[in-house]
């Protein structure tokens, strides 16, 4: 079992990743309109990634008995005034999804919840490696600036992700024929 606290909280959280996907979902879209086919791949993957996310609180709460409670996801943003901001919005968003990881852990620890540490935890380092990645990317499209070479060098870059495989997000992965 999980105390309420925790399990509210950790509800939440399967909500705010589902949300993290569909604002990436739909940074993605805004990439793909602009013809920044390798940002909007890049926003694509992170798009998956949120999904694992918010599946590592799923499955938690019901490993341990709970009922998952899905809520509404809120209509989102669906434009930009030009790419870096976009960037600049990723960053913002990662550093908030950080402080609710920190403020699951702050609860988890007050409960003494010693079973839901070790999720908490991976999602803790986790929040590094997603601030590193957006505000790398935020802070090389304030160098950029109106360069257009530079932009499409760095465009060239993000297409190399890659999608975990068989990812449904990955348009060579499904055939929208079946
Ligand atoms: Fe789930 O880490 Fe980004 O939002």
């Amino acid at each position: 079992m999980i105390k309420q606290e925790l399990l509210d909280a950790m509800n939440d959280q399967i909500n705010y990743e589902l949300e993290s996907s569909y604002i990436y979902l739909s940074m993605a879209a805004y990439f793909a309109s602009m013809n920044l086919d390798g940002m909007a791949h890049w926003m694509r993957v992170q798009a998956h990634e949120e999904i694992i996310h918010a599946m590592k609180f799923f499955d938690h709460i019901i490993d341990r008995g709970e009922k998952v409670i899905l809520k509404d996801v809120k209509q989102l943003k669906t434009n930009w005034s030009n790419p870096k901001q976009v960037w600049d919005n990723a960053y913002e968003h990662e550093q908030l999804i950080t402080s609710r990881i920190n403020n699951l852990m702050s609860i988890a620890r007050k409960l003494q919840d010693f079973t839901s540490e070790p999720l908490l935890q991976w999602f803790v380092n986790e929040q590094i490696e997603e601030e590193v990645n957006t505000s790398k990317i935020s802070q090389q499209m304030a160098l950029i600036k109106e360069d257009s070479q530079g932009l499409f060098m760095l465009d060239a870059q993000l297409a190399t992700r890659s999608f975990p495989a068989g990812s449904c997000f990955d348009p060579t992965a499904y055939n929208v024929a079946n």
